[in-house]
């Protein structure tokens, strides 16, 4: 069974840090096939640090949704087409199911074997050294294709009276067999949550897998569970302090290079300890973490900092999305993005096409509002642009500048600063 651990989606470096630093942890404690993965992209600023540390990174995946190849029965045997008859029904026989898939000579998927359809045969007395391909095979059963949504096919298979799905590739190439049975099983993976517990802002498909462990700093919006989980959450200022934590308490001694993973999601997440999420916990266990990784808090930062922004290396839309998150209160949907940029005139520049990608997106996405909110770490300040929902805007306290963005001067923190002064604006 493989668990994959996850941050949220539009990761941001602290997710894809503490996914990282926390499988690795997970995988010394006994969780044998583990993983961390990226919901999506994986950031520059994430790249940079993997590839400081000379460290493989994590795999981006779009979704976890549980796909047929992932439910086949590997153990099933497959029936080559040249293969006589009875030997085919010898191997049909051992293998205790009722039909088997049939493929030809170029893994072509031809037809079921199942006895039922080879009745005429034996009336007939026919010789059964005759090829099986060449016999009479079952062709009406649902093909399903190795990518398929279980999701998407469950409800047609279910009503199906086949227990056996031949499953292909694109090409119509044999992967396997699906059983029936496999839809009453759990599936097959395990989630970990790391910075996030709300499904909705969690990796596609992660609704449909149980999630074993939770390791976050935001506000708790999580389902009822069904079995007991480990839920790790603290309000401290990076989701990379609290697995460091789990190091400690486990009595484990990060890699040097996983201090200095770690060290990077707090510096991130934190600003460097200037954001007012920042706590004395985040301090003392950086203070720690830099010990292990032999390299400074600030060295990191600066590398991180160095990183090109999401403003000169990307459009408008994607710079927005990059950090993006949704959020459904007081009856509107809205979504509040957050850009770092340290150089305050390159946002000067791009406020035109930033807009403009912002009114498109509200249009698209049937949004309320979006807010995008720029953050200069240097300096501790922000400046924000919004479209849709003049009522809010307006209700915010903020003063607009001569360029058309609000100025949030002492504003670093989306979460802990700018959100609570929206949902006041809504109420
Ligand atoms: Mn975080």
């Amino acid at each position: 069974m493989k668990t994959y651990v996850c941050g949220h989606r539009n990761p941001d470096t602290d997710s894809v840090m503490s996914a990282y630093a926390l499988a690795d942890l997970r995988r010394r404690t006994g969780v044998a096939d583990i993983e961390a993965i990226c919901a999506g992209r994986v950031p520059e600023k994430a790249k940079w640090v993997f590839d400081h540390f000379q460290l493989p990174g994590v795999k981006a995946k779009r979704d976890v949704y549980v796909r047929v190849s992932d439910l086949m029965d590997a153990s099933l045997p497959t029936i080559d087409a040249r293969l006589p008859l009875v030997d085919a029904l010898r191997t049909l026989e051992a293998s205790g199911e009722s039909s088997l898939p049939v493929k030809d000579a170029n893994g072509q998927f031809v037809g079921m074997l199942s006895p039922a359809k080879l009745l005429s045969l034996f009336i007939a007395k026919s010789d059964l050294a005759m090829p099986v391909g060449e016999a009479p095979l079952h062709h009406c059963s649902q093909t399903l294709l190795g990518t398929d949504r279980i999701h998407d096919i469950r409800k047609a298979a279910l009503q199906n009276p086949h227990n056996h799905f031949p499953v292909v590739d694109e090409s119509g190439r044999l992967l396997g067999t699906l059983l029936k049975r496999a839809f009453a099983e759990e599936p097959p993976f395990r989630m970990i949550l790391v910075d996030h517990n709300e499904t909705a802002q969690g990796i596609p498909g992660l609704e449909e897998i149980p999630v074993v462990e939770v390791v976050d700093h935001h506000r708790i919006s999580f389902a009822a569970t069904k079995d007991p989980i480990k839920y790790t959450a603290d309000v401290v200022g990076s989701t990379c302090t609290l697995v460091a934590r789990l190091y400690r308490a486990a009595g484990e001694r990060p890699t040097r290079e996983t201090a200095g993973v770690l060290i990077a999601g707090i510096v991130a997440d934190t600003l460097l300890f200037q954001s007012p999420t920042a706590t004395e916990g985040d301090r003392s266990i950086c203070a720690w973490l830099e010990k292990i990784c032999g390299e400074s808090a600030v060295s990191i930062f600066e590398g991180l900092s160095a990183v090109a922004s999401p403003l000169t290396s990307m459009t408008a839309e994607q710079a927005i999305a990059s950090d993006a998150k949704a959020y459904a209160e007081g009856g509107l949907k809205f979504v509040v993005a957050q850009i770092e940029e340290s150089n305050m005139g390159v946002f000067y520049r791009h406020i035109d096409d930033l807009t403009k990608a912002m009114d498109a997106m509200v249009a698209r996405d049937k949004l309320d509002f979006m807010a995008l909110m720029v953050t200069d770490p240097v300096r501790g300040n922000s400046e924000l642009l919004f479209s849709g929902a003049e009522s809010v805007s307006r209700a915010l306290p903020y003063r607009r500048g001569e360029r058309g963005s609000w100025l949030l001067p002492g504003v670093l923190s989306r979460k802990k600063q700018l959100l609570p002064e929206i949902l006041a604006a809504l109420a």
